[in-house]
């Protein structure tokens, strides 16, 4: 029987945070899952991201993403083994005022800390608290700290299409341009490169729902989601924010090209005429990679939820990354 992902012992590990607007739509919760069970993320907290507050969405976005993660670490046996905060529950009111909050003290936090070394604070959403945190602590660019960051439109030709701005810029554009004005490494994966990320039904029921309650909830909901929301017949899913652990696990998950930090305009739309230093864009996406890896590690949980099934239950998922931080419970 091979070894199960979760027994095997890493010289070292990389320290994260990851922040994430969980409830925004059905893909968030597969790169949360797959960071939790990567054995060289050492994650050190999950800050909840609101969403925006259009028309349609819930304008408690935010606490809809803390509810979705809380019941995402119910489903791994990890309640109470992971700490989460709860970041700013809207955009940034301008470039200079923070949003005061625990996710935001949680990154400045792990910023600040001596001897850690590196710090990766990935992004499946707004940078609102990544902002926040560099507006009420800006010794943090001075740091070992680099953002992950899901969003921002193609560098191609294309034009931004009117009224349709990125859907992560979007929800906070202030928080965008503090973040690329500052001096802290960014690694940016656009749009155009997170969008080849679908899944289709088929391999969904394949190799992800027979994984126990936790597989068969993230296919559920990612069908809710398409029923409840697309246009046409539609039997995939792009997951998009899983190459921001993709890129985490391995840095040549895809094509990177360095280029200078852009400003972003009020409609979404890149200023090149205004630049900073330079930040790492990812251009393409390794996805088999990416998902092979996810769906092995998913296989690899469920055969170990069911080995060893826990008084109330309940499996009791057997983490060394996570068991082993009682420091940081929530
Ligand atoms: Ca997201």
């Amino acid at each position: 029987m091979p070894l199960p992902v979760h027994t095997r012992t890493l010289p070292s590990q990389r320290r994260v945070i990851i922040d994430t607007d969980a409830k925004n739509e059905a893909d968030d919760q597969f790169a949360i899952v797959h960071g939790l069970l990567s054995p060289s993320l050492d994650v050190r907290g999950i800050v909840a991201a609101h969403f925006g507050m259009r028309p349609g969405r819930s304008e408690r976005s935010m606490l809809d993403s803390r509810e979705e993660i809380e019941l995402l670490l119910d489903l791994m046996g990890l309640t109470g083994k992971v700490r989460v905060e709860n970041g700013a529950p809207y955009a940034l009111p301008d470039e200079l005022t923070p949003i005061l909050s625990p996710g935001a003290d949680l990154i400045v936090e792990e910023a600040m800390r001596e001897d850690e070394g590196p710090l990766y604070v990935a992004f499946f959403g707004p940078l609102t608290n990544m902002a926040a945190a560099l507006l009420a602590e800006p010794r943090i660019a001075e740091r070992d700290v680099t953002v992950v960051w899901i969003g921002g439109p193609s560098y191609g030709p294309e034009p931004v299409a009117a009224g349709r701005p990125e859907f992560n810029l979007a929800n906070d554009i202030v928080a965008a341009n503090v973040v690329f004005a500052s001096d802290l490494p960014v690694w940016q994966i656009p749009r155009s490169t997170y969008v080849m990320t679908a899944v289709s039904y088929a391999e969904l029921d394949e190799k992800v729902a027979p994984c126990g309650e936790l597989g068969e909830y993230l296919v559920r909901q990612l069908v809710e989601w398409n029923a409840a929301h697309a246009r046409g017949p539609m039997e995939y899913r792009s997951l998009g924010d899983s190459p921001a652990i993709g890129v985490l696990l391995n840095e040549n998950c895809g094509r990177i090209v360095e280029r200078p930090a852009p400003t972003f305009r009020a409609d979404g739309s890149y200023d090149l005429d205004r630049t900073h230093r330079p930040i790492r864009v990812y251009e393409t996406i390794d996805s088999r990679f990416l998902f092979e890896d996810f769906f092995a590690k998913l296989r690899q949980f469920a055969r170990t939820d069911l080995r060893s099934p826990r008084a109330d239950g309940r499996a009791d998922s057997q983490i060394p990354q996570v068991d082993g931080r009682t420091d940081h419970q929530a």
